[in-house]
């Protein structure tokens, strides 16, 4: 199978600590993207194979011998069915929906930080200042409620806490820290798991642009 990636991405960061929690790395041809910075604001054309196997032409994307999965949601879904007799996330009932609720929260932190990313890269005149506060506040408010929900983690690293700490560590890497000021529980938590190895292989780092 193929998966498309790159180091800053922490969609593609969940993806890889899944799949080296799973021990299925060896299954994967990981080909690293290379993106210039245009990418907040225009179609780049990184990589012709890549545009020819992914319509959306985002990462995370997997091309297995059957189909091509566009987005982290589905290929994480994709390695706990198949690979993982969904060890890193419940297939039905109360533990599902759990972890969902968690995985929704983180998932939005990611969010607010790839769209003031995007917001980040463009232009002083075209950049706006009320987005990116709107997105600070999203990430900030999240992180609260990701303090409230840390004492209830379990000690599987499953796949709301590989969210949770992908959101924590692009943060710290990104952003500077203020997280740990409003969520000082999670970020206790988050450098004890930050020692795992699947997350220590995965650290941030800047994508090539060209
Ligand atoms: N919801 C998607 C988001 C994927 C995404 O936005 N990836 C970013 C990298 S962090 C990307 O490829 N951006 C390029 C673009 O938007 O053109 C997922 O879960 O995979």
């Amino acid at each position: 199978m193929r998966l498309y990636v790159t180091p800053a991405s922490p969609w593609v960061r969940r993806v890889r600590v899944a799949i080296l929690e799973l021990g299925i790395q060896d299954r994967f041809e990981f080909v690293q993207t290379k993106w210039p910075h245009a990418w907040g604001t225009r179609t780049v054309v990184p990589h012709p194979e890549f545009m020819g196997d992914t319509p959306v032409a985002r990462i995370p994307a997997l091309v297995t011998a059957d189909f091509t999965l566009t987005d982290s949601h589905s290929i994480c879904d994709y390695l706990n069915g198949e690979f993982g007799n969904f060890r890193l996330l419940a297939r039905d009932g109360v533990a599902r929906w759990r972890a969902l609720a968690t995985i929704s929260v983180a998932n939005a932190i990611i969010e607010a930080q790839i769209s003031r990313r995007a917001e980040l890269l463009r232009s002083d005149s075209e950049r706006s200042s009320d987005f990116i506060a709107k997105m600070r506040d999203r990430q900030l408010r999240c992180f609260e409620a990701l303090e409230k929900q840390v004492q209830g983690f379990g000690t599987e690293f499953d796949l709301a806490q590989i969210t949770t700490a992908v959101a924590c560590g692009y943060d710290d890497w990104r952003y500077g820290n203020d997280w740990r000021g409003v969520a000082p529980k999670l970020a206790t938590w988050f450098d004890a798991v930050s020692q795992r190895p699947s997350l220590q292989a995965t650290r941030p780092a800047e994508t090539p642009q060209s």
